[in-house]
């Protein structure tokens, strides 16, 4: 059984559709972000930079592993499942380009641009934002060429990337709106979207 800490977010749905892909027995324990539960004593155990998702793998029950980040529990999910990871050397190097791509340039540069915004900062929001949508637009090109974002297979680059685009207002970047459409008809990808609802 895993123990799934969440809230609906995109970083939270990347573990979401994870567990839904992959049919790990999970359970799901709320975290209500804007009442500040990441921030108590007991959550901050868990993860002392108060962030969800953060899971908890009671598999071995002498040691059960509490683990955070949502790209590192994405690659845990994957090879204790052995899917949507490539087992070729080089297309899993292929794939993890991809997966940084979009965890460290694009999603989490547009998080960092949420913030900056929120705390009144509009013009440095802005920068970030430019940059991300420059991202897009190489992924976009990316797409033109190839179905998924690891090239011809539907892997953990597509489950981290997915949550994110799909909160996004796209203009003309057609290859990116016709991954989301084939991403989003997975019924694990549905499923894992409305969890928690
Ligand atoms: N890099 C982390 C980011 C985690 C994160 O910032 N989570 C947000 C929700 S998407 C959060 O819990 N924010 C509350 C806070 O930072 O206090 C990951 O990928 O898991």
């Amino acid at each position: 059984m895993i123990d799934l800490y969440s809230a609906a977010t995109s970083n939270g749905r990347r573990i979401s559709i994870m567990l839904e892909e992959t049919g790990f027995d999970y359970k799901v324990k709320r975290i209500n972000l804007s009442k500040g539960e990441q921030r108590k004593p007991a959550f901050l155990k868990l993860n002392p930079a108060h962030g969800i998702p953060v899971i908890i793998d009671k598999e071995n029950t002498d040691s059960p592993l509490v683990l955070s980040q949502s790209v590192a529990i994405l690659i845990y999910l994957a090879e204790k499942s052995n899917r949507l990871i490539p087992k070729d050397a080089m297309q899993r190097a292929r794939m993890f380009q991809w997966l940084m791509f979009d965890a460290t340039d694009i999603s989490q540069v547009r998080l960092e641009s949420s913030r900056l915004k929120w705390n009144g900062l509009e013009g440095a929001s802005k920068l970030l934002y430019e940059r991300v949508l420059l991202r897009y637009d190489v992924l976009n090109q990316h797409l033109s060429q190839h179905p998924y974002l690891a090239g011809e297979e539907y892997s953990i680059a597509d489950i981290s990337a997915y949550p994110w685009a799909r909160s996004m207002e796209f203009d003309g970047f057609h290859n990116i709106s016709r991954w989301l459409q084939q991403v989003g008809e997975r019924p694990a990808v549905q499923r894992g979207m409305g969890i928690p609802n």
